[in-house]
Parts: structure tokens; C-alpha cells; sequence
């Protein structure tokens, strides 16, 4: 009898102690995982309404982080491209569903490869003043970041 009151008291601490340690915040979310270097937007002439987003993403966490969805206050639509050369030599962009980052790793995008598309253009008169262009990534707390327009 007394055997199975301390063996229950014992299974009711571990099970205490398995759902405090699956309730700890880890050390690092993924979201402060993604650094950012080198963000930059090409300059357009004005009036046009498209253009496209470059920058290095590296992973600094333990998980792999994968981002599939992208916004800005300034653009109508923001996607994941990557431009491609075909069999005919012809160049063109495909979409790509996700930015994936396995943990440790870099995510380039860069002209003529893998870049961030920015489509519809808001017109905006105050935001033109800060010469860069905000991208919201999604990721467990969305993570705004600034592109500079060069
Ligand atoms: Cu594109």
C-alpha cells in the first residue's frame, strides 16, 4: 500500500516535470534565428510599379526556418522568385514556394538568380521619403525588415 501511494506521488512529479519542461520558451524562436544582411531594393524610374528584392538570410538557430509568406505595406503582392535559364537559352522567372533555411545556413538572393518579386506598387508620397522598402517575413512573430532602395 505504501509502495503505491510513493510510486503514484512519483509518476504525478514526472509528469509535472515533463509539462514544465515542454512549456519552457527555448533559448532562440526562429524568428530572432533569421539574420539579415545586405538587404537592398533596385531603384526604379518613377512610375514603374514593379521591382525586385535582394539580401543574404542566414539561419543562426537549432530549427530550419521556412518562410512562405511575404508582404509590404508599399506593394500589392510580394513573391518568391527565381530567375532561370532554359534549354533555348531564354531567361524566366519561376515562383518558388518557400525560403527555406536549414539551421546554420545561408539563403542568397541575388540579381539574376533567386530575388524577392515586388508587384503593384502603392502610390505613397511620405513612404518615397524614407528610400526603403518594408518586407514583412512570416514566421511565428512576423518579422518587419528594411530594404534599402539603391
Ligand atoms: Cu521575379
Amino acid at each position: 500500500m505504501r509502495f503505491s501511494i510513493i510510486s503514484c506521488f512519483l509518476l504525478v512529479l514526472l509528469i509535472l516535470i515533463l509539462i514544465l519542461s515542454a512549456c519552457q520558451p527555448s533559448a532562440q524562436t526562429p524568428t530572432a534565428a533569421l539574420v539579415v544582411e545586405d538587404a537592398w531594393v533596385r531603384a526604379m524610374p518613377p512610375g514603374r510599379k514593379m521591382t525586385a528584392a535582394y539580401g543574404v538570410f542566414r539561419n543562426s538557430g537549432a530549427v530550419v526556418l521556412r518562410i512562405n509568406d511575404f508582404s509590404s505595406p508599399q506593394y500589392a503582392s510580394v513573391s518568391l522568385h527565381e530567375t532561370i535559364v532554359d534549354s533555348s537559352g531564354m531567361s524566366r522567372m519561376q515562383e518558388i514556394q518557400e525560403l527555406l533555411i536549414p539551421p546554420g545556413e545561408l539563403f542568397v538572393l541575388e540579381p539574376g538568380s533567386k530575388h524577392l518579386m515586388l508587384m503593384g506598387k502603392h502610390n505613397n508620397p511620405a513612404e518615397e521619403k524614407t528610400n526603403s522598402v518594408t518586407i514583412v517575413f512570416s514566421l511565428e512573430k512576423p518579422r518587419r525588415i528594411e530594404f534599402r532602395v539603391k
